[in-house]
């Protein structure tokens, strides 16, 4: 029978749960159609929901000749539910396949898709995003999205775990807190306004009261290159705490990528075909300084000086793989909150989190004392009055503090092997894209 409304049926069963043990079972699957191909008096169908596929076979004889020929006739990605009856098959790869009996067409698609919805691979990501809904159904993006949540569950339950208070703060602001250059403006009434480029000020503020805070939120960073790593939009995985240094923080980093690479790995396990290609995480991450890299730069014959950058080719001269953290950056190019070093003012307290040239993290320990910050913003040439709100607070008995922000994307780029930045965000936004 073949019906075109959702009516009283109901899923029995996700396409992961059915198995060749439950032979003769009364099955109700939904879905999308992902291949059809049919041959005379035999039909075979792959019906495709959020957790894998399933294979249907309708055959002149074993099911209603209008089911066989109305699922012959449908295009990839139609969208239907069916009622079947498992069938157990040493030829399929699961050991089983869905003879159906009722079949249900919600939405039946005419068009042609513009990549194949089985392809593993389609090479213009442009041709993708510009498709992003469909192109999210692709078993590979899938795969890279379940393991992003995963991840973000481990993120979160880790918060949980050590007693962090999970913030919101928030996103239309008054002041720049990382740099002007990089910052939106945008109309704020009858007043100029930006989009935050980080928690910064009010993560430091709630760790006054709340001493342990976290945050997992939107940045937003006008960021003119066209790069594999930078995105206009991005999710920060934020924690701030007080009473501690940023030796402590990086301890936290570590815990919170081993527990990370860990969901990607449970979930890589659970699902083989995802092909992704995990990094091992060293129970300490190595810590280099970065006076030590410079100096292992410049034996290594890169033209670089105490106070550059250290830029991705000079770290591919001296072979850095995997995850280590750079620390103790000079002092001048840090932002306004970050703490100099006890031992010598041109140094801070401060770290990177790297993953081979791919920066995935940057934290430090923070001024506490007033005038000293009062002091950092005028040397930065920013106007203290502007910070009126946030040096106040500082009037009050500020505790050490420490933090860090981790890109969410950078990460899971590190932790699946993905290249792009765009395949691990689902509407990416960068210079040349604001939709879909
Ligand atoms: P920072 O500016 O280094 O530090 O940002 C922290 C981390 O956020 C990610 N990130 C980005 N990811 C994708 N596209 C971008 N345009 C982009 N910009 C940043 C990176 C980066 O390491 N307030 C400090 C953090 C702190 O000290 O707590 C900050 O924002 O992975």
């Amino acid at each position: 029978m073949i019906e075109t409304e959702l009516g009283e049926m109901r899923r029995t069963h996700y396409s992961d749960e059915i198995t060749q043990s439950m032979d003769g079972s009364k099955v109700t699957v939904m879905g999308w159609i992902l291949t059809v191909r049919g041959h005379g008096n035999i039909c075979f169908a792959t019906i495709s929901d959020k957790n894998g596929e399933l294979p249907i076979v309708a055959k002149k004889g074993s099911c209603p000749e209008d089911v066989r020929e109305e699922i012959s006739s449908l295009k990839p990605h139609s969208s239907v539910g069916l009622t079947g009856m498992v069938k157990s098959s040493e030829k399929a790869p699961r050991g089983f396949e869905i003879v159906p009996q009722e079949l249900r067409v919600f939405s039946k698609v005419q068009k042609t898709p513009p990549f194949e919805p089985t392809a593993k691979t389609v090479k213009n990501i442009d041709t993708r995003l510009e498709s992003r809904p469909i192109d999210l159904r692709r078993a590979p993006m899938r795969h890279i999205f379940n393991a992003r949540s995963m991840v973000l569950q481990s993120v979160r339950n880790y918060f949980v775990q050590e007693q962090f208070i999970e913030i919101n703060t928030p996103k239309i602001i008054a002041t720049a807190t990382e740099g002007g250059a990089a910052l939106f403006s945008i109309f704020y009434y009858n007043k100029e306004a930006f989009l935050a480029q980080s928690p910064q000020l009010y993560k430091e503020q709630l760790a006054m009261s709340f001493e342990k805070v976290c945050e997992i939120a939107p940045i937003f960073r006008a960021e003119s290159s066209r790069t594999n790593r930078h995105l206009s939009e991005a999710i920060s995985i934020d924690l701030e705490e007080a009473f501690v240094d940023y030796g402590d923080v990086m301890d936290r980093i570590e815990q919170i990528i081993t527990a990370a690479a860990r969901a990607v790995s449970a979930y890589a396990k659970k699902h083989p075909d995802a092909e992704f290609s995990i990094p091992i995480v060293p129970e300490k991450i190595p810590r280099y300084t970065y006076q030590e890299l410079v100096e292992r730069m410049q034996k290594a014959g890169a033209k670089t000086e105490w106070g550059d950058d250290l830029y991705p080719s000079n770290l591919k001269k001296i072979g850095l793989e995997g995850f280590y953290f750079i620390t103790d950056w000079p002092l001048a190019p840090k932002p306004f909150y970050v703490k100099e070093s006890a031992s010598d003012p041109k140094i801070s307290e401060s770290f990177d989190l790297m993953f081979g040239d791919l920066e995935l993290s940057s934290g430090s320990t923070r001024v506490e004392k007033s005038e000293k910050l009062s002091q950092r913003l005028a040397d930065k040439g920013l106007d203290p009055e502007k910070f009126g709100y946030h040096l106040g607070a500082f009037e009050y008995g500020v505790p050490p503090h420490a933090g860090c922000g981790i890109g969410l994307e950078r990460l899971l780029m590190a932790l699946t092997g993905t290249e792009n930045i765009r395949d691990v965000t689902f509407y990416p936004r960068d210079v040349d894209r604001l939709a879909p």
